[in-house]
């Protein structure tokens, strides 16, 4: 809005020091009342600020942003995010990415947003995205390749994930069957795979990243505080976005080329190494019933092999894993 561009060139002339109320009232043209609605909204969109009687206010803090710029700024890819769509705020980037595939965007778009206003799981689960504090990204991907192979995509972009967050925060993740990545049992990212295809052919692939960064405690609804964790909690300290975005680009790319030229043999391997599940007795809901037995790996498609107590091995294409107390 003007008066957002207005207050916020006039705490740019000053260079750190403090606007006095006064002076932002005359400058805007409203009453003093008004100027700290005003600051109220810019405390909401990520500043820092500081109030103190009778000197005014001043910025501490920007907004650690993910635009367009901060993405690019760094980024050692081929083609991965070489197209970015940004936007401050979207209702999910998931629908975006499809939007933009279906117009034939190049392939490694990616659309990214600071919030999402309806972000969504699997099943139409609601994914809570607040403004500045994760990252929310969709990637558009143009593999040559048959439908049946687009779950695999779930578990190389898990692979990516992990390692990029081993790498740029020092962390220890783990990966759930199928598309949760876990700090310590706690979610800390979600994957999301959807597919554009005809019956013999992927269009495009459409990978969607929740990863809570710089959420604290109180920015999660009650409903995930148990279950739910970011980068930041887990490492007592926040983290750059763009960087942890750099990363996870980086990484997938060079999987993606590694799964187009060698298969998906390389990547199980890896995968393994940081499966929670494997070897451990889980109870796999999904849509059509549940399934209670040991977890033994996954094929060469990506497809959960489950051993229940006669002995009986179940292939499972997708379902949310649970422990049971026994473990
Ligand atoms: P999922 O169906 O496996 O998980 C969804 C479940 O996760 C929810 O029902 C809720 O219990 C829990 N949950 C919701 N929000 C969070 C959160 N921020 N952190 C931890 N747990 C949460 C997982 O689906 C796949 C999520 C993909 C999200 C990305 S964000 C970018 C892209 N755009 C979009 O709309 N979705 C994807």
């Amino acid at each position: 809005s003007p008066i957002r561009k207005k207050m916020l060139e006039a705490f740019s002339k000053s260079k750190g020091e403090f606007v006095s109320g006064q002076s932002l009232a005359d400058i805007l043209g409203c009453t003093r009342t008004a100027v700290w609605k005003h600051i109220e909204e810019l405390r909401k969109e990520g500043f820092e600020l500081e109030a103190v009687r009778k000197r005014g206010y001043r910025i501490i803090k920007t907004p650690d942003k993910v635009t367009d710029n901060e993405i690019r700024y760094g980024l050692n890819t081929k083609f991965l995010g070489h197209t970015i769509y940004y936007q401050e705020s979207i209702d999910s980037t998931q629908k975006k990415a499809h939007h933009l595939a279906y117009d034939g965007c190049p392939e490694g778009t990616i659309v990214i947003a600071e919030e999402q206003t309806s972000g969504r799981g699997r099943l139409t689960r609601p994914w809570h995205s607040p403004k500045f504090t994760g990252i929310w990204m969709s990637i558009v991907l143009r593999p040559k390749l048959p439908p049946q192979q687009a779950p695999q995509f779930t578990l190389i972009a898990a692979v990516a994930v992990v390692q990029a967050i081993e790498e740029v925060c020092g962390l220890n993740p783990e990966i759930k069957w199928p598309n949760d990545i876990l700090i310590k049992g706690r979610k800390v990212t979600g994957i999301l795979t959807e597919l554009q295809a005809e019956s013999d052919k992927i269009n495009s692939i459409i990978i969607g990243i929740g990863m809570n960064v710089n959420a604290e405690e109180s920015d999660f609804p009650e409903e995930l505080k148990k279950i739910a964790t970011s980068i930041a909690i887990e490492k007592g300290q926040s983290v750059s976005r763009a960087r942890l975005i750099q990363k996870i680009l980086e990484k997938l790319e060079n999987y993606y080329q590694i799964y187009l030229e060698k298969g998906f043999s390389p990547i199980k391997w890896l995968w393994e190494g940081y499966a929670v599940s494997i070897g451990k007795n889980i109870i796999a809901r999904t849509i059509t019933g549940s399934i209670e037995g040991k977890a033994l790996g996954i094929t060469d498609e990506g497809v959960l092999r489950i051993q229940d107590e006669n002995d009986k091995i179940h292939e499972v294409y997708s379902a949310d894993i649970e422990f049971p107390d026994n473990n």
